[in-house]
């Protein structure tokens, strides 16, 4: 069994198939995921590697010695502290790409359900009011005939942009650089974006400069027939700022899969009729997620054998 004395750090909830992949190559401490990390000094020295989903702060970095690799579980990595990472040498994975299909599929699908009501209509017919009561009533927003406008069109933005080509809609989007390889049209900055259309897709990560970047003005830029789809990180959006824009009709609708503060969503987002909302599940189907627990077992075992990992972040650069 190779790599037999390396000890690799699990703390808190991952994916069962992550422990499964590792245990096969490594010895596995799990320990529960609290503020600081409770484990002897003696411990803390054997550990070379941690497997985590979530947060992995700078003191957990900092306490654990002879650490060289941290492997995160999904491609945002905002919960790990790069910078903390870095500083040490230590290398950083997440799990990009085997996501995009799921992540762009289900962004697809929660646009369609916020304009067209489709998970009200369910419930209609689920209650018994079509029977009872007639025909659910149109929905008044219609995909037809709109100007998609993407923030982010990276790995995932771009499976989500092919993807909309079919329904015939105009597709813009805002990044700080354009990319040479798409016809879409570019925005410089993000309210001309929200300026230009009337239909938001959000698949940026959470940075400084995005966190609360859909703001008020942003928003009453969208404007009355204005709908937000949010997939990627919900600080994205300013979601007081939000609740307010769907409650007075400065844009007509949204629809949401990542929040603020996960897993607390607000009631008065909650109690809104022209919302469309999910537990963050856009990556939660067993094959993709399956996909990414195998990614994260990868780069540790990668790592460890041949002393390279295979989606390092850029934060945390190999040498060449
Ligand atoms: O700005 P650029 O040219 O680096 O383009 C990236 C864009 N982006 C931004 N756009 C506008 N303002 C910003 N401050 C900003 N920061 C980044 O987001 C790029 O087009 C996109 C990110 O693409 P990837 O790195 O390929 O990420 P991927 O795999 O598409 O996932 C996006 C995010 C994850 O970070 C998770 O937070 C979430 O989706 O699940």
């Amino acid at each position: 069994m190779p790599n037999a004395r390396v000890t690799i750090l699990v703390p808190g909830r991952i994916n069962p198939r992550v422990v499964d992949r590792l245990s096969e190559h490594f010895e596995i401490r799990a320990v529960p995921h609290g503020k600081e990390l409770e484990i002897s000094r003696g411990d803390a020295e054997a550990i070379r590697g941690v497997a985590v989903s979530g947060a992995l702060p700078a003191n957990w970095i900092e306490a654990l010695p002879n650490l060289e690799m941290i492997a995160s579980f999904g491609v945002g990595y905002d919960g790990v502290d790069v910078a903390a990472a870095a500083r040490r040498g230590v290398i950083v994975s997440n799990t990009p790409d085997v996501l995009n299909d799921e992540v762009a599929d289900t962004a697809i699908a929660l646009l369609i359900n916020t304009v067209r009501q489709l998970p009200q209509a369910e419930t209609w017919l689920r209650q018994g009011r079509w029977s009872a009561e007639g025909p659910y009533p149109l929905s008044p927003l219609s995909l037809k005939g709109r100007h998609v406008g993407i923030q982010g069109l990276g790995r995932i933005g771009l499976e989500i942009a092919r993807r909309l080509e079919p329904f015939k809609v105009r597709i813009s989007y805002h990044t700080r650089r354009p990319r040479t390889d798409v016809g879409y049209g570019h925005y410089a900055s993000l309210i001309e974006l929200a300026e230009a259309v009337d239909t938001l897709i959000s698949i940026v990560p959470k940075t400084p400069e995005t966190v609360k970047s859909i703001n008020a003005d942003v928003l009453k830029a969208l404007g009355p027939n204005g709908v937000l789809i949010n997939v990627g990180r919900g600080t994205t959006v300013d979601e007081t700022a939000l609740i307010a824009a769907l409650k007075d009709g400065t844009i007509a609708a949204a629809g949401l899969d990542v929040f603020e503060n996960e897993p607390q969503v607000p009631q008065a987002l909650i109690d809104l009729p022209n919302v469309s909302l999910l537990p963050h599940v856009a990556s939660a189907s067993v094959p993709t997620r399956n996909a990414m627990a195998d990614l994260v077992a990868d780069n540790l075992i990668a790592w460890f054998k041949t002393g390279r990992a295979l989606t390092p972040v850029p934060e945390t650069p190999q040498k060449p």
